[in-house]
């Protein structure tokens, strides 16, 4: 069985991703990046999700001589012109603090009203093989968000992104609702047969 690396160390991804893959039906060997711990973090140079997710992707597989992929992903808000975007896991200042992150934006958009609260999840997720090959696609999840935050499942900015079609939050629906609608769950469905095709 092909081993695949998954590129992150967000925990909360990652039970996403194995998830997402794992109904897509890949018959590989899916392992998250904390099995090598001694290859070190990658700098998130990129400015846009794409450039970012493929950064994260090469790395490791030049590092495990593996195929690896990677997502690159986050919160853009409409009246914020797309920020936080690419800066989302650090928006607060602190990289993956989810909490500061959520109440600095809430503050932030604490004037304005929910017809001008549009946002959207993104994600581009990749797939980089040791030599150098590589595909990228993109999804997206549009939704409101909150004044307030709801629920306590998923992570990051989940509490306050309602879908739209939704009466709940990302954090109030079950892991199974997130990833039939999410960002993350369209782009990793549409890489699934990329991987095929490439690794078969
Ligand atoms: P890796 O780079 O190790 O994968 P990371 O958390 O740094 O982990 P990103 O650079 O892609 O990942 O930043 C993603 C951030 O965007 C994440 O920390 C959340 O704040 C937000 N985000 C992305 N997808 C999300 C989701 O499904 N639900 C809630 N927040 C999400």
């Amino acid at each position: 069985m092909t081993r695949l690396i998954l590129a992150t160390r967000n925990a909360g991804k990652l039970i996403e991703l194995k998830a997402i893959l794992a109904d897509a039906g890949l018959p590989h060997e899916l392992v998250g990046a904390d099995s090598y711990p001694d290859i070190p973090d990658v700098k998130e140079t990129g400015v846009t999700f794409a450039e970012n997710a493929l950064l994260k992707a090469h790395a490791l597989a030049e590092a495990t001589g593996l195929p690896a992929v990677a997502d690159d992903s986050g919160l853009c808000v409409d009246v914020l012109g797309g920020a936080p975007g690419i800066f989302s896991a650090r928006w607060s200042g602190t990289h993956g603090d989810d909490r500061a992150n959520l109440d600095l934006l809430l503050a932030q958009l604490a004037d304005i009203a929910p017809p001008h609260r549009a946002a959207h999840f993104a994600c581009a997720a990749a797939l980089a093989l040791p030599d150098g090959t590589h595909r990228v696609v993109e999804g997206r999840l549009e939704g409101t968000l909150r004044t307030t935050p709801a629920g306590t499942g998923g992570f990051g900015y989940d509490p306050i992104l309602q879908p739209d079609g939704e009466t709940r939050t990302c954090a109030e629906l079950s892991a199974a609702e997130k990833n039939a609608i999410s960002h993350r769950g369209k782009a990793f469905r549409a890489l699934a047969p990329v991987v095929a095709e490439l690794l078969g």
